[in-house]
Formats: structure tokens, sequence, C-alpha cells
């Protein structure tokens, strides 16, 4: 047994040590041995310290996957930076208010995102730093008090510093900052330290029994917790390979698992509709890997049922959050029963209370899911009041619904706030109807879910148009308004048009009810 690393930077350089030559990360062409990434992200370190970060300083990566996202994650780690996690597809709206609210003192980005930073950089007056992945990228325009300049540029120009601060992390000092809306306003950070992340992946290595044997396709974007807290480091903790891509496609991701190098794939539901819709193109099938894992939104029993067919074995489904990383897994070994989210992680607790009294509630009744234990992260960056609304004494609130079965098994059966989940990507209604109701052609709007055969829920939009302006107002200029505004993925798939909106004698809005009606119709 060994002792558990107090950070991820200690559980990469002990799998360094025990590995060197062992491949960690392939990437396209690119190869990198655990030494090898050890040196590259070693090099981020001394360059950010050269460039001034100082430890507890906010680093965002805005960029695509990549061998350079991974090592300057690990760099920012061992430079005792904080790492604050960004969508590849925010908007000058969404990265405004993140990098300012985090207080982003550096920004490690590509060339593609680039133009959408550009827009925002002059506002943010603690950013000094934007370093930009890229292999010809030349800045253009001037910012104040801000330095742009390549990645090579930033490796090269920065004079190294090759001692950098022997103190070792605490598994206390918080690691990164994801993210994550409530029912209400503005997303708020979730702070993970150090210690939960190595916590929840000592957790999650051995209830899934990963090994230094393991080879894992990995196509979820890094910039999520269930990509890069639980793909990524449980690959370091174990000493295993990566076999990353940029982006999820099917065809690509069906063509690797018939070269039978892959041991593990994770995914959300969509992906594996996908994989079962590819398979159904093709003659040959994959031979069995060691483990399919599927989260971040409800598995649907069908996709179970034709997965298991199809590819011969059973997806195993978990439930986590941006909070907690991973709270419940279908078992490894033992019985992995579709429409549930299984049981608690070794080391860790969850519970059913009732959403009045807050008691704890028997098997089989409906309620919200607490979880407790060491994954649970240490609050919402400078949010107090969020922070103490989340919890119950040390039991964490996780806005789900469920139940428990008496085997021990849970069930989600919905949300206790509002949230669309849309290809394993969390919308909130509120804010697409803050941005639509600043649109004047809209005079009321609600933004409800409604059923999808490949993202699993849809964001559907119902709109009353001002009077005067109805005719000018179509699906097109609804959907082009909330691209502008907002990431891809939050825009409508569906507009409807509407007289009036159900409201309750309150005057709120009746979502139910819109959902209803509209659920009949397709
Ligand atoms: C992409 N698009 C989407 C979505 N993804 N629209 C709605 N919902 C989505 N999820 C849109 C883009 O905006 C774009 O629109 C068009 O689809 C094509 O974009 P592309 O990137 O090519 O899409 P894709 O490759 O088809 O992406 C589908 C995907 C992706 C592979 C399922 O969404 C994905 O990787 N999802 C995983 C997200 C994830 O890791 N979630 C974990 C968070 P246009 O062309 O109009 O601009 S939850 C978490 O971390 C906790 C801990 C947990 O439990 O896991
Ligand atoms: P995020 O805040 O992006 O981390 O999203 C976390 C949310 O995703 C959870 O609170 C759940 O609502 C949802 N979620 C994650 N895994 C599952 C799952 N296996 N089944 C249903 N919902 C899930």
């Amino acid at each position: 047994m060994h002792t558990r690393p107090s950070s991820v930077v200690e559980a990469f350089t002990t799998s360094c040590q025990r590995y060197p030559q062992k491949l960690v990360l392939l990437f396209e062409q690119q190869q990198y041995s655990f030494a090898q990434l050890n040196t590259l992200a070693t090099r981020w370190a001394s360059s950010l310290r050269a460039a001034g970060l100082r430890a507890g300083e906010r680093v965002a990566l805005f960029q695509e996957n990549s061998p350079t996202f991974i090592a300057a994650y690990l760099g920012i780690f061992m430079a005792r930076g904080i790492v604050v996690l960004i969508n590849t597809q925010y908007r000058q709206t969404e990265l405004r208010h993140m990098l300012s609210d985090a207080g982003v003192r550096m920004c490690i980005t590509d060339a593609e995102r680039w133009p959408e930073l550009q827009y925002i950089v002059n506002d943010m007056p603690l950013l000094d730093y934007v370093v930009v992945h890229s292999i010809d990228f030349l800045p253009e325009g001037q910012y104040d008090a801000l330095t742009v300049m390549d990645e090579a540029t930033f490796m090269d120009q920065t004079p190294r510093v090759e001692e950098l601060d022997p103190v070792p992390l605490k598994a206390t000092d918080i690691a990164l900052i994801g993210y994550t809306s409530g029912t209400t306003g503005r997303s708020k950070g979730a702070m993970l330290t150090h210690g939960n992340l190595v916590a929840n992946s000592v957790a999650v290595t051995t209830a899934w029994q990963w090994s230094a044997e393991d080879c894992l396709l990995l196509t979820l974007p890094l910039f999520h917790i269930h990509g890069l807290g639980v793909g990524v480091i449980g690959s370091f903790l174990t000493g295993s390979t990566i076999d990353l891509r940029r982006r999820f496609d099917a065809a690509d991701v069906y063509d690797t698992l018939l070269q039978g190098q892959t041991t593990m794939f994770f995914g959300v539901p969509t992906m594996y509709t996908r994989l079962i819709a590819e398979a159904q193109q093709r003659d040959v099938r994959p031979a069995s890997i060691r483990l399919y894992v599927s989260g971040s939104a409800p598995l649907s029993q069908q996709t179970f049922e034709e997965f298991a067919e199809l590819f011969g074995q059973q997806i195993l489904e978990r439930y986590g959050m941006t909070e907690t990383i991973m709270n419940l897994t279908n078992p490894y070994e033992g019985e992995r029963r579709p429409g549930t989210v299984g049981l608690p992680f070794p080391g860790q607790a969850a519970r059913i209370v009732d959403m009045q009294t807050r008691q704890p509630l028997a098997d089989g009744e409906t309620g919200e899911i607490q979880v407790r234990g060491p994954h649970v992260f240490h609050g919402y960056w400078r949010n107090r009041e969020a922070t103490a609304t989340a919890f119950d004494g040390d039991w964490f609130n996780t806005g789900d619904l469920g139940w428990r079965s008496d085997d021990g098994y849970y069930t989600i059966s919905g949300r206790a706030r509002e949230l669309i989940i849309s290809g394993g990507y969390n919308v909130y209604p509120r804010e697409v109807e803050d941005v639509l109701l600043a649109h004047p052609g809209i005079a009321e709007v609600a933004v409800i879910g409604l059923p999808h055969p490949d993202l699993g829920e849809q964001v559907v939009v119902v709109v009353v148009p001002q009077p005067a302006l109805h005719e000018t107002l179509d699906t097109q200029e609804v959907i082009r308004w909330c691209r502008e505004r907002l990431a891809s993925y939050k825009k409508p798939q569906q507009v409807l048009f509407s007289a009036h909106l159900p409201r309750n004698i309150l005057g709120k809005i009746q979502k139910h009810i819109l959902k209803q009606h509209y659920e009949r119709q397709e």
C-alpha cells in the first residue's frame, strides 16, 4: 500500500519516478513518456514563474485538447498557481464574467480562441499575460499593460528558473476552479483542492480497478472535471496511458477500438448513442475492452441495452458533479443496474433527505441527494453565501433528486434546480432567458428542456413576441441573438412562438405545463 499523494503534482511525479520511460500521452503523431511530460511541465512552471506568477494566483486554460493543455495544467500546479477551466465555446460575456470573477492573471489559449478573448482583454485589469498555443501566431493590436505572445516565445524569452519552490503543495491547497451555475444569476467558481482531486482519484481508480496497464481513449473536453479530474488525474495516479483526441468523433473512436490498444473509454450518453449508430454501419466489431464508463447525463435503458447487444459489454454508469468530482458508481464487479447510478465510491458517503425537513429518508423514498467525504469541494470562490447554502453541516446538497433501493443502488429521478443537460453540457434556462429578454422584439420567454434523440435533452425556447415587432422576429433571429451572446451549445434547438405563457397565481411561469404541452406535440 502506497501513501496517498498530497497533490496532483506528487501523484504525477511518483509515477514519473516509477515509470520514467513509459508512455503517458499519445496525441496525433506525438508521444510523451512520463519523463518527457515532466520536462515539458517543469518548463511551463519555470516560464510561468519567470513571468511573475505567484503562489495562489489564477491561470485560465482556454483551449482545445492538446499535450500543451496537459503540460500547462501540470506546470501551473508546479508553479503553485490555481487553474481556471474555461469552455472553448464561451463568448465574450461568459469569458468576461469568469476571468474577472476569478481575478485571472494569466491565460493560456490557442489561436482559434484568441479572437474572442481579444475583445475583452483590455477590460481585465489583473490579466497581464496571454500565451497563445500556435506555431505561427503574431499578436496584433494594442493591449494596455498586457503581454501577448506565442507559446514558443513565452518558453524561450522568459529566463529559466531551474529551482522551483521546494515547498511541496499541501492537500488543502486550491488546485482548480471550475465554473458551474446555480438556479440564479451568474455561474460560480467551484474550488477543488489537491486533496479533493487525489482522494477522489484514489477512490475511482480503486473502484474501477484502474492500473498501470490501462490505456484510456480520452475524447472528452479537458476543460471539464469529467475529462480532466477523472481521466487525466486517474492516469497520472496509476501510471497509465492517455490516448488523447482533440474531440470526439464516432468513426475515429470506432477505428481506434478496432486497433485493440484501448482498455477504457469514458463518455457521455450522446457518445454512446453515436457509437451505436456507427456500429450499425460497420461489419466488424471491436474486441472487448476492460471498461466503458458513462456519466454527466442520464444513460437511457435503451442505450445501455443496445450497446450491450452490439458491443457485447455493459456500460458502467456513474454520477458526478463539478463540486464533488465522482459521487456514485455502478460496481466494476457485480450488477450494473441500468437506470441507476450505483453506490458510493469507497471512502465516500451519500444519503437522501426530505426537501423540506432536511431529514434523512427511508429507502425507496424520493428526496435530495446529499454527499459527504474527502472529494467534496472547498466552496465557491469568493462567494460565502452560496457556499453556506450549498451545505447542510458537512453534507453537500447536490440539487439532484433521487432514491435509494434497499440494496443500496441510487436512482436519479429529477433535479431540484432548473437545469437542461444537452449532450453532457449543462444549460441553465435562466441564463438563456436573461439573454433573450434583452432582445427588443421579445416580450416574454421561457426556456425548457425537451427530449432529444442525440443530445438526451434539447434547449427549447417559447417566445412571446412584442406585439409591435412580431413580424420581424423569426426562429433564425432568436438563434442568431443567442449565438452572438452565449456559447453555441446553449442556443435553442427549437424556437416556438406563443401568444402567452401559462402563469400561476403569483405570476410565475408554469414550465411543467409548457413541457407537458410540447412533449405531447413532439
Ligand atoms: C456541441 N454542440 C452542442 C453540444 N456539443 N449542442 C448542444 N449540446 C451539446 N452538448 C454544437 C456546437 O455548438 C456546434 O454548433 C455543433 O454542435 C458542432 O460542434 P462540435 O463540437 O462538432 O459538436 P460535437 O462533436 O457533435 O459534440 C457533441 C459532444 C460534445 C461530443 C457530445 O458536446 C461533448 O464532448 N460533450 C461532453 C461534455 C462533457 O464532458 N461534460 C462533462 C460535464 P454550431 O455549429 O451551430 O456552432 S459534467 C462533469 O464534468 C461532471 C463532473 C460529470 O458528472 O461528468
Ligand atoms: P456539472 O455541474 O457540470 O458538474 O454537472 C453535474 C450534474 O450532471 C449533476 O448534478 C447531475 O445533475 C448531472 N449528472 C452527472 N452524472 C449523471 C448521471 N449519470 N445521470 C444523471 N445525471 C447526471
